[in-house]
């Protein structure tokens, strides 16, 4: 029989969620969804879907766009370019190492796929939201 230390102990690998993110649906300069909420320990696999987009963790404000190589962290992530330009569909997987709010978007063209609002959030909060990310992005001076 399970103790209930050891029932606890299994609980985050049997929760533990893969959620599917789909980047550039319908030729557009988009994540779907636009935002997630996730826990530690969660996967979060994007597919490139069209054109030749980044996944890349940047500022909430200030200078969102573009995303540095690499990444903004602490936890920062970085995909890379990954083309869709000869039919394939490109994965990136991330794995959610903490419940902070995490911001992302491309690099894509000096910035211009983030300032067209190319945008997505892990975990977004009640004082900093999925929309004054995207108003922020939209916002962001090339740098
Ligand atoms: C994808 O974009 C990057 C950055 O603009 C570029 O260096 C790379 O050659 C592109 N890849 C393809 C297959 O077009
Ligand atoms: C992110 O924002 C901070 C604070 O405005 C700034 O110091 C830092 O340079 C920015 N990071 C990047 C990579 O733009
Ligand atoms: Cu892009």
């Amino acid at each position: 029989m399970f103790s209930k230390a050891l029932f606890l102990a299994l609980i985050p690998s049997i929760l533990a969620a893969n959620i599917a993110v789909t980047v550039g649906a319908d030729n557009g300069f988009t994540f779907t969804p636009t935002s997630v909420a996730a826990n530690a320990g969660d996967d979060i696999t994007f597919t490139v879907v069209s054109r030749n987009h980044s996944i890349t963790s940047t500022n909430f404000s200030g200078a969102v766009c573009p995303p540095p190589v690499g990444g903004v962290g602490p936890n920062g992530f970085d995909s890379g370019f990954l083309s869709a330009l000869d039919g394939s569909q490109p994965t990136f997987t991330y794995t959610v190492v903490d419940t902070e709010p995490h911001w992302v978007s491309c690099m894509q063209a000096a910035g211009a796929h983030c300032r067209a609002g190319m945008t997505f959030a892990i975990n977004p909060t009640a004082d900093q939201t999925y929309e004054e990310f995207l108003f922020n992005a939209e916002h962001s001076l090339s740098s």
